[in-house]
């Protein structure tokens, strides 16, 4: 899989405003905001998106979902979130590295755009 900009925020050759690392996965606010709080949760191990996870990434996959969970009890959101993964072109992904997002802080609707 080609490197992408993840692969230097988890090198730590670009700077990312970090709210949750273990020996996973890296969590830090997205730099182009699509709500009052927006994070991505994304594995160190290099994986293009949903498409590309393999049996034995359950427990990875399942990492990534509970790490969400567990920004959002952290950043004291109360108010509800919504998690999405964009898979491949038509799902809006533009950077080819697994994340999640976590969107919360406003209303958001449905169904998305
Ligand atoms: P997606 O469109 O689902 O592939 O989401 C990729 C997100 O990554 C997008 O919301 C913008 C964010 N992003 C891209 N480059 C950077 C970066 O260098 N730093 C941070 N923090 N976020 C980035």
């Amino acid at each position: 899989m080609p490197e992408t900009v993840f692969a230097k925020i988890i090198r730590g050759e670009i700077p990312a405003r970090i709210v949750h690392e273990d020996e996973r996965c890296l969590a830090f606010h997205d730099v182009q905001p699509q709500a009052p709080v927006h994070v991505l949760v994304i594995p160190k191990k290099p994986v293009e998106n949903v498409a590309a996870l393999e049996g034995g990434d359950e427990a990875l996959a399942g990492h990534l979902v509970l790490v969400a969970a567990e920004v959002a009890r952290a950043l004291g959101i109360t108010d509800g979130y919504r998690l999405v993964f964009n898979c491949g072109r038509d799902g809006g992904q533009s950077v080819d590295h697994l994340h999640l997002h976590l969107l919360a802080g406003r209303r958001l609707g449905w169904p998305p755009g």
